[in-house]
């Protein structure tokens, strides 16, 4: 990188001074929402929350009531690969238990 040791090309009293890049990037980040709808019973999604989001039952019924009045709410931020899975393990939870619940995930 930096073999410049000032007294090559520049003339007398010269250097270059060369900047190094920290090389850590930011990972892209993905919300997982869930979704209200008419017939999941709040019970599930309680437990939805707490099996795959580590919400404890505070927090679950918290979030779950506030998808239940608003229509829409976020279970967790993570990165592509973690966020595609929370949302393929409720999906397939849901479906198992045959309830209609929703979940989609959103870049941030
Ligand atoms: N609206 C549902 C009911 O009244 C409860 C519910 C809450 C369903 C959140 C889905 O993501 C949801 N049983």
């Amino acid at each position: 990188m930096s073999k410049d040791d000032g007294r090559s090309g520049g003339g007398p009293g010269t250097s270059v001074i060369t900047k190094v890049k920290p090389k850590t990037k930011k990972p892209n980040l993905y919300r997982v929402l869930i979704l209200n709808d008419d017939y999941t019973p709040m019970e599930f999604v309680v437990h939805v929350l707490e099996k795959f989001f580590q919400k404890d039952v505070e927090a679950a019924t918290k979030i779950m009531l506030h998808v239940h009045h608003h229509g829409i709410g976020e279970c967790g931020v993570f990165t592509y690969e973690i966020a595609e899975t929370k949302v393929t393990q409720v999906m397939d939870f849901a479906r198992k238990h045959q309830h209609p619940l929703q979940c989609v995930m959103e870049k941030k």
